[in-house]
């Protein structure tokens, strides 16, 4: 059921601690940790710890767990101190996208130059 844990999910268990991440910063409603395969200098996922399997069903089922996950974007930038020189933060929404992990997460990226548009 969406927003229940789901015992097949990565993130579901990096949540629950079943699965090791470097976790950069935790809330009550989220997890920040990092990319195993990062991108740029800074690349860091932010998560709801409830589990919905993309952006948009999250936003419409809670909204506020959006703005939770956009306000940690904003902290781990000033944490990595990218928040200066620029990042970007990116949904993945479905896989013609590029998403490949189907429980919600932001990715945020930093700390190089980035292009636009993106691939
Ligand atoms: P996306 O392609 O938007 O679904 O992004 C999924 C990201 O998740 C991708 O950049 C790699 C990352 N990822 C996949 N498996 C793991 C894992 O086991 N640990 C961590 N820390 N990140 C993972």
């Amino acid at each position: 059921m969406a927003g229940e844990p789901q015992s097949d999910c990565l993130f579901c268990k990096i949540v629950d601690g079943e699965v090791p991440a470097t976790i950069v910063r935790e809330t009550e409603t989220t997890v920040a940790f990092r990319d195993i395969n990062p991108q740029a200098p800074t690349h860091v996922l932010v998560i709801p710890r409830v589990h919905y399997p993309d952006a948009a069903s999250l936003a419409a089922a809670e909204p506020g767990i959006i703005a939770d996950i956009l306000r940690e974007s904003r902290e781990v930038a000033e944490l990595e101190k990218v928040e200066h020189t620029g990042y970007r933060v990116v949904f993945n929404t479905g896989s013609g996208a590029g998403q490949t992990v189907f429980h919600a997460h932001l990715h945020v990226l930093g700390g190089r130059g980035l292009n636009w548009p993106p691939g």
